[in-house]
């Protein structure tokens, strides 16, 4: 069904609503009207018209004032056009450079009026698709870069968003007086889980623990680096720390305990920890990382080194 457009009249004289209503009466829209400006900004923010006829003499409240109100409180932003006796150009000017999008002067000509009328329904007809064509195009912007920037199997970023994104992260950080660290994490043995287990059973490792890396608190990025390899990246910590939470992360990795068909089996993950060198690129400081995990697998894996 398509929704009917939806018209306010604003005017303190019966007779003109009447008159108004009677001539746009043709059109495929819902008519109100109302008589003082209280009442306009009640009805607005109940009905919330497309188009606003409105009066400039009204009991309570000038048109030229009213119209100012109407812009803080409406947010479907309702085309607005003056319908009034005031004739004077400076009143003319007045009201189309308060934002209205049309001055009718009473008394008008009825063939007249409706297709100024028909005129601003339409206006508005094609400013609302094309905001709900702005807000579908936005939506799929949002789709996309989170396609573009997460890894798949896990949902945690990936090594585009190191490229594209992290240097500028890090650049708005750098005159804070606070660390950063880079941790590259490999999960220990892993070809032996999934030599043992089955691939899905090494999925099912990859996604849990990804989510442990992604929900400790403290601000940090966590990447999924390759295969089975991540990197965190920890922001405003001392070194000490750093080494803690990293000795939290390893600890939990240690104890989770997986069961997969008819086995139970635990994982463990290898750290290296590395103060992040804002002199150095980023693949040099992901190197760092790498060297001192390198150390950690070297001297039986299970551990953090820095
Ligand atoms: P180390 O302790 O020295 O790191 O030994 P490792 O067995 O973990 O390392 P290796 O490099 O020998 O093996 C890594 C394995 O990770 C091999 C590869 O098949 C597996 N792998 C990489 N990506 C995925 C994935 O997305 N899913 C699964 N199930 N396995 C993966
Ligand atoms: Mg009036
Ligand atoms: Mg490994
Ligand atoms: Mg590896």
């Amino acid at each position: 069904m398509i929704n009917k457009q939806k018209i306010l009249i604003v005017d303190d004289s019966l007779m003109i609503c009447q008159r108004v209503k009677s001539v746009l009466s043709v059109l495929p829209a819902t008519i109100y009207d109302v008589h003082t400006g209280k009442d306009a900004l009640d009805m607005i923010v109940k009905i919330h018209p497309d188009l606003i006829i409105l009066d400039i003499i009204l009991p309570d409240i000038e048109g030229f004032d009213l119209i100012y109100k109407i812009k803080e409180i409406d947010e479907s932003h309702a085309n607005i056009v003056f319908l009034t006796a005031r004739d004077q150009n400076l009143d003319v000017i007045k009201g189309l450079s308060s934002g209205a999008y049309d001055y009718i002067k009473k008394p008008f000509v009825d063939e007249e009026f409706l297709t100024r009328i028909q005129n601003q329904l339409l206006i508005k007809k094609q400013r609302d698709e094309l905001c709900a064509q702005n807000e579908i195009l936005k939506s799929n912007m949002e789709k996309l870069n989170y396609i573009a920037y997460r890894d798949s199997l896990t949902g945690l970023y990936n090594r585009r968003f190191v490229t594209e994104n992290l240097p500028k992260e890090l650049a708005e950080k750098e005159n804070e007086a606070t660390n950063h660290y880079f941790v590259l994490t490999d999960i220990d043995n892993f070809k032996i889980i999934n030599d043992t287990f089955g691939h899905d059973a090494g999925d099912k490792v990859l996604i849990c623990f990804a989510e442990i890396l992604n929900s400790f608190k403290v601000k940090h990025r966590a990447i999924r680096w390759g295969g089975e390899e991540f990197l965190i990246i920890l922001f405003n910590l001392t070194l000490q720390q750093a080494k803690q939470i990293v000795e939290e992360i390893r600890e939990e990795i240690e104890s989770f305990e997986f069961v997969h068909k008819q086995n139970t089996f635990h994982c463990t993950m290898t750290f290296g920890l590395y103060p992040y060198n804002p002199a150095l690129e980023i693949d040099e400081n992901v190197h760092c990382a790498d060297l001192a995990l390198y150390q950690g697998k070297s001297h039986g894996k299970n551990c953090c080194v820095w």
